[in-house]
């Protein structure tokens, strides 16, 4: 698409298969989806397409629509063959061979199964169709505009749309909700009188095997039924559901449901009239259940108006105090949405101690590709280390998270009509890195990384060399100059970008540090403080109740400290604070200068925007570092052991 990056499906990933000759096998939309693209690829490259036997390099053959999304993939006797008895398992077949490349032409290999570990891998967009007077269109959104609404509606060119489909696909995407999960008065009309703009954007996914979901008021009823009340049990609450879900469903008939934040953050909710979260899900996927349809309802419920002097309180505890209790209660068709961790998308937290503890429920579990809390796409920062370990990570020692996210994968969308898709030209590496860990949770970040160099910046080894040395241990670095081992937030209130370590400290949102003269941390122990680490089940249970076998980077996560304490790395938590801070903006400093030598090898236009956005990375690692060393050695008193500048 003209004027629009093409991200990891540059042409050139198509010339292995536009040059050669290719038979298409099967019918139906997503078959013809995979014929325009080898045709385009041919047209391009001089290759050709048939749907008829002959002679071939490659041959792609949907045999059955079982529904299914695996493939086989072989290759021997000079031809390529993938096998899906199911169409998307097609689409998916056909771009694993784009990402294979010329060596899906040359290497002989074994007859091989794919298929995506979870049935739902989907992104999540806050965006909003009115600009939201405080958040914006897109809230928490840092790559501009919204690919879906403009100007107050549906935009009437989708073509982006389209090619915004394409790239999922690509990376194995297959569900997107196209409004933000905060509902205000226009967007809740998405659901009734204006599905017709949601039918359009559905429609423009489609041919890449992307269903379309929406997120909705719990309070519909009554903000757009003029129903006096929004009560699950009510009948003709229910009767309402169930008449404005048949219409979407005349309007999108693979709709994919509903997405739900009720209760939370002053969203409204079954709280209201005294029932639970299980009787609000439960109500709408009744609703939902004859046309196939699934509830997305999420479990970020907390209380955000606390008290700072209540030490009794604690925001970690809140989602599994509310669901753990609820476990069998859910319907088969709705699924409680987890954020990955207990509080919200910081760059370090423990594993959320729900996953895992509700057996009877499915859960999904959402990841935050915006980068909220991540320098917001100004920052380089690629989470796919993070994401790796929270999805391998063994809740009781054994089955991972990966494995018990049988609601699916989820993330929050990082991309907006910036020209780059996500405003800083590197984060795409993000939503591409989510895609695959969707597709196969166990797969190796670090092999993800490479394949989206590959695909995007082609394989000179210089520039391959270059961006891995960027972006491998960005999240790392990012984590080093801003809040340390594990304690997270000291973010600015409100938009939440740069350094302010105490501007959640006395909020009511329930996000503090505790610092003061002689150490600093959260106790979230059973035995002295908010109980949180009995959460989990053994053996992290355990391990997090006791800052002695606590791991470092959630030390302040889960325990009080004095400034003295010695880490298992053998550092004081204040000579670690104020270590870090300096290395991470050294890090920052030596990967600027990086991305500067490969200013030959990077397309002007991209190579200007990384290299802009890396000046205000370097500003404001050093704001971070300032503020945070300047902050602990005020209160502690103690001097940096090597006498650097601290202010
Ligand atoms: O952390 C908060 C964000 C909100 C967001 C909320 C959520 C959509 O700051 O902007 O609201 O999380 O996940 O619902």
């Amino acid at each position: 698409m003209q004027g629009v990056d093409p991200a990891w499906l540059p042409d050139v990933a198509f010339r292995p298969i536009g040059t050669r000759r290719t038979l298409i096998r099967g019918s139906g939309p997503l078959v013809d989806t995979v014929h325009g693209e080898v045709a385009g690829a041919c047209e391009r490259f001089g290759g050709r397409v048939s749907r008829e036997s002959g002679s071939y390099d490659l041959v792609l053959e949907l045999d059955g629509d079982d529904g299914s999304e695996g493939f086989v993939y072989e290759r021997g006797d000079g031809c390529t063959t993938v096998t899906a008895s199911g169409a998307r398992g097609l689409l998916y077949g056909f771009f694993h061979v784009v990402r294979l490349g010329e060596t899906a032409f040359l290497d002989d290999a074994r007859r091989a199964s794919y298929r995506p570990e979870s049935a739902l891998r989907m992104l999540d967009h806050w965006d909003n169709v009115a600009v939201h007077p405080v958040m914006g269109q897109v809230e928490r959104g840092y790559a501009g505009g919204s690919l879906f609404w403009e100007d107050g509606r549906a935009r009437g060119d989708l073509e982006r749309v389209r090619a915004y489909g394409r790239l999922l696909a690509a990376c194995g995407i297959n569900a997107v909700a196209v409004n933000n999960v905060n509902v205000h008065a226009t967007e809740a009309r998405l659901l009734t009188d204006r599905i017709g703009e949601v039918a359009d954007i559905a429609g423009a996914l489609r041919p890449y095997g992307i269903r379309t979901h929406l997120s909705v008021t719990f309070a519909a009823p009554v903000v757009l039924g003029g129903l006096a009340s929004a009560d699950p049990l009510d009948e003709s609450v229910r009767a309402w559901w169930a008449e404005a879900t048949a219409r979407v469903y005349a309007a999108i008939p693979d709709f994919g449901g509903f997405v739900v934040k009720a209760d939370s953050e002053g969203q409204p909710g079954p709280f209201a009239y005294g029932r639970s979260h299980a009787d609000g899900a439960n109500m709408l996927a009744a609703a939902l259940a004859p046309h196939g349809g699934t509830v997305h309802w999420r479990a970020f419920v907390y209380n955000h108006h606390q008290d700072w002097r209540d030490r009794s309180t604690d925001r970690a505890r809140a989602a599994y105090d509310h669901f753990v209790p609820l476990d069998g209660e859910f319907a088969d068709n709705a699924v409680l949405q987890v954020k990955h961790g207990p509080m919200d998308f910081q760059a370090r937290e423990p594993v959320s101690p729900m996953i895992g503890a509700m057996p009877g429920t499915r859960l999904a579990v959402e990841l935050q590709a915006t980068q909220e809390y991540t320098g917001q796409q100004r920052h380089v920062c690629w989470l796919g280390p993070m994401w790796s370990e929270v999805l391998r990570f063994g809740i009781d020692g054994e089955s991972s998270v990966g494995a018990s996210a049988r609601g699916g994968l989820v993330a929050v969308a990082n991309v907006g009509d910036d020209p780059f898709w996500t405003g800083h030209p590197l984060a795409q590496a993000n939503l591409y890195t989510f895609g695959r860990l969707a597709w196969d949770p166990n797969a190796d970040p670090h092999h993800v990384l490479d394949e989206w160099i590959r695909l995007t910046f082609g394989s000179g080894p210089g520039l391959a060399a270059g961006l891995r040395s960027i972006l491998d241990g960005s999240w790392r670095t990012y984590e080093k100059y801003t809040a340390s081992l594990g304690v997270g937030f000291m973010v600015q209130p409100g938009h939440h970008y740069g350094p302010s370590v105490d501007g959640y400290e006395y909020s009511p949102w329930g996000t503090y540090h505790f610092a003061d003269r002689d150490g600093v941390g959260v106790d979230r122990s059973v035995a002295s403080g908010t109980g949180y680490a009995g959460q989990y089940a053994k053996p992290w249970a355990d391990v997090y109740e006791s800052p002695l076998s606590c791991p470092d980077e959630l030390l302040l996560f889960f325990h009080h400290v004095s400034y003295g304490h010695m880490l298992h790395s053998s550092k004081t938590v204040i000579q670690h604070i104020y270590d870090t801070h300096f290395e991470g903006v050294a890090e920052v400093g030596a990967a600027r200068e990086r991305w500067a030598s490969l200013v030959d090898l990077v397309d002007p236009a991209r190579h200007a925007r990384v290299a802009e956005r890396f000046e205000e990375q370097l500003r404001s690692a050093r704001e971070w570092r300032d503020q945070v060393n300047s902050y602990f050695f005020r209160k502690s008193g103690v001097a940096d052991e090597r006498g650097r500048t601290i202010y």
